[in-house]
């Protein structure tokens, strides 16, 4: 069967750089396995039309990947696609797996979609395949109206997939349990992607080394929700990997693409210390802890020992990113992180003290945030002193506890799916006293304060990323300190070169 996988193109590309997409080079990989032909069209790097490429291909399935913002430009694509070729369109990806919001029956209700799939995608994705197929087997007169005939019930039974039968009516299928066995997987199908085409092959690493970096993803899920992350896709049962298994797929990164660099997609790698020390020992066994690798999401700073850093620096781990959100101590209790700022202290001084470099993810403007709590936070990424202090701007993401607070006694300043981003550094919504304007000049005060000291300058200019980045660096740094109306006429000015 000919299957095609979608990425949408994203619609304001400042700054994001183009990676392949790790959810689709899994699909992709599985699909293969079970006989497929795929293509990957990742919109974000390809120059043909999307509907001439259909039109070439001819595919019998066509799936397509949405997070929040992407969600408009995939139903964009759908309608497209539909205007001419008939085949089943399938959606997948964090937005339309927000099942409390109904978000799967927004996308199912769009005129070119058919099916939804809502989490971990690979088992859904092969039930679809395989009913298509053997349906397409028995039929002289094949149409996707006619696949989704109710009659038929083609679609029944599936778990994991709400879908749109051809009499109108919304279906929703029980939950799919998570994948039990991560091993039984396929390595992501890289060679499907343009990957010359890519701006960075990882989207985190940044060419730490000036190097050739990849992904990987050596567990699924996260046993924890703190209030502000959108857990939609992987179910709260956290999965891992074996450490024989990921060091089989990290050889294969190194030896056969030629991975200079690796960037650990998990949310949570650490969930258990004893696996890590095993891979730790079997990277170090097999000669491959010369390649420098990075924690990019975070891993959890209450499972951070002394012995385990050591062992993971001493295998190759060249930095780590923890998830400190807050340095306001009631704050970090409301979002539910689920640790302290001691435990947080110390796991800071543990990477130190064995020479890993840190990134600390911080979050101006969470529900109940003040000024004195925001500068609070300043003060914490200031104290800790990380090589990299990432402060985010609160997006309430449908589906999330600080999503629900922000409906009942917010103001939401978005109303378009498309500005669920925090690129543009504005507020997305106000809270009580937390007005707009106090946000954004909170979140500016935090990279001047953080990084306008003799400290991180030196540390950044001695990076080689800092100079192989080094126009994206000059024009985030702009973005940041610049004052508003310098920062408009900017931003019109790169989206004018960008769709130019
Ligand atoms: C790496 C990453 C990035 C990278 C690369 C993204 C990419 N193109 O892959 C970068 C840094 C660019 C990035 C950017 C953003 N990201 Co991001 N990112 C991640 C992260 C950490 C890992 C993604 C990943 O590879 N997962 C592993 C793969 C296997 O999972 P997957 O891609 O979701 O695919 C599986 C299922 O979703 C499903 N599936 C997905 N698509 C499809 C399609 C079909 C047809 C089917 C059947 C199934 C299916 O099956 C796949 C296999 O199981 C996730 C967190 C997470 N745990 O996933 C956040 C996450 C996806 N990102 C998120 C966000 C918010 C963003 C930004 C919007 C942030 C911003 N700056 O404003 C941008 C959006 C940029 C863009 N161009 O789309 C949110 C999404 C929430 C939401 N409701 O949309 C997440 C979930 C983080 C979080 N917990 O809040 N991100
Ligand atoms: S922020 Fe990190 S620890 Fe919290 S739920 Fe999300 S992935 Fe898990």
């Amino acid at each position: 069967m000919r299957v095609l996988l979608i990425n949408p193109r994203f619609r304001l590309p400042i700054d994001t750089r183009t990676t392949p997409h790790l959810g689709l080079a899994y699909l992709a990989a599985i699909s293969e396995r079970r006989g497929d032909e795929v293509r990957i069209f990742d919109a974000d790097v390809e120059d043909q039309p999307l509907d001439e490429f259909v039109l070439e291909y001819k595919p019998h399935v066509v799936g397509i990947t949405a997070n929040t913002p992407q969600v408009k430009q995939a139903w964009r694509h759908a309608a497209k696609i539909k205007s001419v070729w008939d085949v089943p369109i399938v959606i997948g990806g964090p937005h339309p797996s927000v099942i409390s919001e109904d978000l799967d029956f927004e996308s199912v209700r769009q005129p070119g979609v058919d099916l939804v799939v809502r989490g971990e995608g690979e088992e859904s994705w092969i039930d679809i395949c395989e009913r298509i197929e053997a349906f397409m087997r028995d039929q002289d007169d094949y149409s996707t109206t006619a696949l989704m005939d109710p009659a038929k019930g083609i679609w029944e039974g599936i778990p994991g997939i709400s879908y749109k039968t051809s009499d109108g009516e919304l279906h929703r299928n029980s939950e799919r349990p998570p994948i039990a066995d991560l091993d039984s997987l396929p390595w992501p199908a890289y060679h499907l992607f343009k990957m010359d085409k890519y701006t960075n092959l990882q989207p985190a690493t940044d060419k730490v080394d000036g190097s050739k970096s990849f992904s990987i993803l050596t567990s699924r899920g996260c046993p924890y929700r703190c209030t502000f992350c959108s857990q939609s896709i992987m179910p709260i049962k956290w999965r891992s990997r074996t450490p024989e298994n990921v060091l089989a797929e990290w050889k294969h990164l190194v030896e056969d693409l030629g991975a200079q660099e690796i960037g650990v997609l998990d949310d949570s790698a650490n969930i258990r210390k004893e696996r890590l020390l095993k891979l730790a020992d079997l990277l170090i066994e097999n000669n491959l802890n010369h390649v420098p690798w990075i924690f990019v999401n975070g891993i959890r700073a209450n499972i951070v020992t002394h012995e385990l850093m050591l062992r993971l620096k001493q295998a190759g781990l060249r930095r780590t990113a923890f998830g400190v959100e807050t340095g306001n101590p009631e704050l970090l209790k409301k979002i539910d992180k689920k640790i302290d700022h001691d435990t947080i202290r110390k796991a800071f001084k543990i990477c130190k003290d064995v020479d890993l470099e840190t990134i600390a993810f911080m979050i101006i403007g969470l529900p109940g945030d003040t000024r004195e709590t925001m500068q609070d936070t300043i003060n914490f990424a200031i104290e800790l002193d990380p090589l990299i202090a990432n402060f985010s701007m609160m997006t309430p993401y449908p589906g999330t506890i600080v999503w629900e607070q922000v409906k009942r006694q917010g103001r939401m300043l978005i109303h378009d799916w498309e500005d669920y981003v925090f690129f543009e550094q504005r507020a997305r919504f106000e809270m009580g006293e937390m007005t707009a304007e106090l946000v954004e000049e909170m979140y500016r005060r935090a990279y001047r304060q953080f990084y306008l000291r003799p400290g991180p300058i030196l540390r950044r200019v001695k990076t080689r990323d800092f100079w192989f980045n080094l126009p994206r660096n000059i024009r985030i740094a702009l973005r940041t300190f610049l004052p508003k109306a310098e920062k408009t006429a900017l931003r019109k000015k790169i989206e004018a070169e960008a769709i130019s």
